[in-house]
């Protein structure tokens, strides 16, 4: 079989996490309009007859500004160890830049083949992308460069063979129905702090993140920290409004990840400064 790992490297909200869950046909990360939305790696895995794509979700790379975001840049930098191919992600819809210069220049000097995905192409015009491609393709000497959309599948089907294609001999990483290295309880954690960064703005959805207290076969019980006051008083909403959408939002997802109905309790909690706390950020698995 053909078997590997291929880190998705890109600035933040370019769309990795999107064309991750493209790739896989599943809904392995969670996905925002806000940069920062991926704070772990996270793998997703897609599987065909004779071969096994484990694709390597990443927060975007940055300049650190907290202990929480110098933690996701250790992480990124820590995870290209190991992986087969890399698959750089660009925007379409911004101008290609210094910033994705800087995370080309590390990804070409790794030593493996580099894919790029020129992603966020739809309603795009055709000429724009042209020229989007070709500064794309200045970037550094690549294996092979998609024009993709990851939101609504467009290339996605030539870009995994491509991948594949560039995959060693070996043995499957993952039984074929684990589909992601993440715990149950990870992702229904993921799956709320999706729906409250959907509803929120500003400085909150980087202040808050979410963490399940207690499960059983038919309740969930979660906290959504945040850290002040202020941002409490925003999430919880008048009279509860904003907390009690939240979960309405994310019960669905929840309950097809538990597999029944659920009860889902949300708590609103402080936690001051929790995104500079490295012994915090340790305990919340960040
Ligand atoms: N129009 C368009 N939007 C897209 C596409 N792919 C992703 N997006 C949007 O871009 C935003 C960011 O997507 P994410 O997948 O969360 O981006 P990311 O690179 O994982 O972001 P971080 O985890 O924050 O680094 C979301 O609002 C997506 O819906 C695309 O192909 N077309
Ligand atoms: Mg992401």
């Amino acid at each position: 079989m053909k078997v590997g790992l291929v880190a998705v490297a890109g600035r933040p909200n370019v769309g990795k996490s999107t064309l991750v869950n493209a790739l896989t046909g599943e809904k392995i990360a969670i996905t925002s309009t806000v940069p920062n939305t991926t704070r772990r790696r996270i793998f997703g895995v897609a599987n065909g007859d004779d071969w096994q794509l484990v694709l390597v979700d990443l927060p975007g790379f940055q300049r650190p500004m907290d202990a929480l975001t110098a933690r996701m840049q250790e992480t990124v930098d820590g995870s290209f160890e190991d992986v087969d191919a890399v698959l750089l992600v660009l925007s379409a819809r911004d101008r290609i830049g210094a910033g994705d210069k800087f995370v080309a220049r590390r990804v070409f000097s790794l030593g493996v083949p580099v894919v790029i995905a020129l992603n966020k192409i739809d309603r795009l015009k055709h000429g724009h992308v042209a020229s989007q491609m070709k500064v794309a393709a200045a970037l550094g000497d690549f294996h092979a460069l998609h024009p993709v959309s990851a939101k609504v599948r467009d290339g996605i089907d030539e870009l995994r063979g491509d991948l594949v294609h560039l995959l060693p001999e070996g043995e499957p990483l993952f039984p074929r129905e684990q589909t992601t290295d993440q715990t149950l309880d990870e992702r229904i954690a993921e799956v709320i702090r999706e729906k409250a960064l959907h509803l929120t703005k500003d400085e909150v959805p980087h202040a808050l993140t979410v963490e399940v207290q207690e499960r059983d076969e038919r309740s969930v019980r979660a906290f959504v920290l945040v850290e002040t006051e202020s941002q409490k008083g925003i999430l919880v909403g008048k009279r509860g409004a904003m907390i009690r959408e939240i979960g309405t939002r994310a019960r669905p997802e929840v309950e097809a990840l538990v597999g029944g109905k659920v009860f889902l309790e949300l708590v609103v909690k402080v936690r001051p400064r929790w995104r500079r706390d490295r012994q915090t950020l340790e305990r919340l698995g960040l």
